[in-house]
C-alpha cells in the first residue's frame, strides 16, 4: 500500500481527512484508504497494483459494473459536441422522458447534480406546495447533507431533532421530527402532535444508510394512507434504490405511489447527477412556473445525461433484475449458513442486488437495533475481506451492491473469502 499511503499523506495536507467525502476515509473500519487508479467490470485496480472485487460500486451508480463500453462510448460521443452549454439540450428531454416512463409516480421531473440537491429541493417543494414547515424523517435514514435532514432522534419514540452536525442551527432542527422506522404508533403520534404542520414525510423506502432495514409488511402502505389523510407530501428518497431494486425502484416493487421521488446515482452512469419529480400539480410550483426556487449551473449537463441515458438503456436487458437478485440471494444465503454453522449471530438483510451484515441475534427493524449490532465483528470481516481481495462498504452502516459484472467466479471467490472471515471471528 506504499503508493496509496504516500498519496494519502499528501491528501491529508490538502483536504480535510484526506478525502472528498467522509466515509471514504475508513475512519469506522480502521486503517487508511487505498487509492484507485482504474476500474473495470466488478473490479477496482489500486495504485499499488492490487485488484479488488468491488461491492461499493461507487456507492450505487455502477449497476452495470465499472467503465462499461456503452457508457464510455456515449460520453465520448457527447464530448465531441462540448462539455456544457448552459441552455436546454436534447439529452435532457430524452432523460426526462425515460425517467417518467420508468418511475410510476413521476409525471414531471427536474434534473440536478446530486442526491442531496434532489432531496433538498423536494423538501422545499413540499413546504412551498403545502405552506407547512415541519418534515418527518426516520432515524438512520440518510438523505445527503441537507441542513434540515442532518438530524437524528434522541432516545424515545418521538423527539424534536437535535443537530447531527455542527453548523446546523437549532431553529432548523426544530422543524424536523425524527421517528424510529417501522413504528406505526410513533408516526400516528407525530401526526396527532404536528399533523396540520407536517409538510412532508421523507424516507428511504428500503433504508440502506444504516445497513439495510426492510420495511415491515404494510408499513409503507400505512405511511401512504396517513400522508393522504393528513395532506402531507410523501417523499421517497430513491437516490440509492431507484433503478436498482426494479426499473421503477421500490415504489414499483412494493406498489406504493409517493407524491415526490428523489433520484440520483444510477441515472448519472457514474457522472454527477440528481433528479426529483412527482405529481404534476406539485412540480408546477417550481420556478419558473411557480414560486419555489431551485436552480443549477450544470443541471442536465449533456455528458451526465448521455452517461445516464446509456445506463438506463442497459437496464432493458432481459432478466437483468432477476439475475441481480439471484446473485444477492446467493451471497446472503451463504453468509447466513456459514454464520449458523459457526454459531455466530448474523443477520444478512438482502433486497435484490443490495445486502448488508448485522452481527446480532435478531432481524434489525430500526436504527437503534442496527447500532446495537457488533461493529467490531464487521470491522474484522471488512479487514479480512480487503486483505483477500474483496472490498465491502467501509462501514457497518452502509449497504453492499452487486453489479451485472459480478460473475460466477467473483461471487464464488467472495463467498469463500467472507466464509473464512466469519470462521475466523
Ligand atoms: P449525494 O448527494 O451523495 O449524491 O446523494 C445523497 C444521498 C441521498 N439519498 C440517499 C438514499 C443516499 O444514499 C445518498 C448518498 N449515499 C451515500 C452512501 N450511502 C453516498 C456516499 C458518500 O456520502 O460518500
Amino acid at each position: 500500500m506504499q503508493k496509496s499511503n504516500e498519496l494519502f499523506q499528501k491528501a491529508l495536507q490538502l483536504m480535510p481527512g484526506g478525502v472528498n467525502s467522509p466515509v471514504r476515509a475508513f475512519r469506522s473500519v480502521g486503517g487508511t484508504p487505498f487509492f484507485t487508479e482504474r476500474a473495470e467490470g466488478c473490479r477496482l485496480f489500486t495504485a499499488d497494483g492490487a485488484s479488488l472485487i468491488d461491492y461499493v460500486c461507487t456507492w450505487g451508480p455502477a449497476i452495470h459494473g465499472h467503465n462499461p463500453p456503452q457508457i464510455r462510448e456515449a460520453v465520448a460521443r457527447a464530448l465531441e459536441a462540448g462539455t456544457s452549454f448552459g441552455t436546454p439540450n436534447p439529452y435532457e428531454v430524452d432523460m426526462a422522458e425515460r425517467i417518467i416512463d420508468m418511475v410510476p409516480s413521476i409525471e414531471r421531473v427536474r434534473m440536478c447534480n446530486s442526491g442531496t440537491e434532489a432531496t433538498m429541493s423536494a423538501i422545499r417543494l413540499a413546504r412551498g406546495f403545502t405552506g407547512r414547515d415541519k418534515v418527518v424523517k426516520f432515524a438512520g435514514c440518510y438523505h445527503g447533507h441537507v441542513d434540515s435532514l442532518l438530524v437524528k432522534a434522541g432516545s424515545g419514540a418521538l423527539t424534536f431533532g437535535n443537530p447531527d452536525s455542527a453548523g446546523v442551527p437549532e431553529a432548523f432542527a426544530r422543524e424536523t421530527v425524527v421517528l424510529p422506522f417501522n413504528d406505526e404508533a410513533a408516526l400516528r403520534e407525530a401526526f396527532v402532535t404536528h399533523g396540520p404542520n407536517i409538510a412532508a414525510v421523507i424516507l428511504e423506502p428500503y433504508p440502506a444508510n444504516c445497513g439495510l432495514i426492510p420495511p415491515k409488511e404494510g408499513y409503507l402502505q400505512f405511511l401512504r394512507d396517513l400522508c393522504t389523510e393528513q395532506g402531507s407530501i410523501l417523499i421517497f428518497d430513491e437516490v440509492m434504490t431507484g433503478f436498482r431494486i426494479a426499473p421503477g425502484g421500490v415504489q414499483e416493487k412494493e406498489g406504493i405511489t409517493p407524491d415526490l421521488t428523489a433520484l440520483g446515482k444510477i441515472i448519472g452512469g457514474g457522472l454527477p447527477v440528481g433528479a426529483f419529480g412527482g405529481r404534476a400539480d406539485i412540480m408546477s410550483c417550481l420556478a419558473p412556473e411557480g414560486p419555489v426556487y431551485q436552480a443549477g449551473t450544470l443541471s442536465g449537463n449533456p455528458l451526465a445525461m448521455a452517461a445516464g441515458i446509456a445506463a438506463l438503456k442497459m437496464l432493458e436487458t432481459p432478466g437483468l433484475y432477476d439475475d441481480l437478485a439471484s446473485a444477492g440471494l446467493r451471497v446472503a444465503s451463504a453468509l447466513r449458513d456459514t454464520a449458523e454453522e459457526k454459531g455466530i449471530p448474523l443477520q444478512v438483510p438482502q433486497r435484490g442486488s443490495m445486502f448488508a451484515m448485522f452481527f446480532t441475534e435478531n432481524p434489525v427493524e430500526n436504527f437503534d437495533q442496527a447500532i446495537a449490532s457488533n461493529a467490531d465483528h464487521f470491522k474484522a470481516i471488512f479487514r479480512h475481506a480487503l486483505d483477500n481481495g474483496v472490498y465491502l462498504a467501509p462501514s457497518a452502516f452502509e449497504t453492499c451492491f452487486i453489479s451485472t459484472t459480478h460473475d460466477d467466479n467473483a461471487i464464488t471467490r467472495t463467498i469463500e473469502v467472507l466464509a473464512d472471515a466469519i470462521k475466523a471471528l
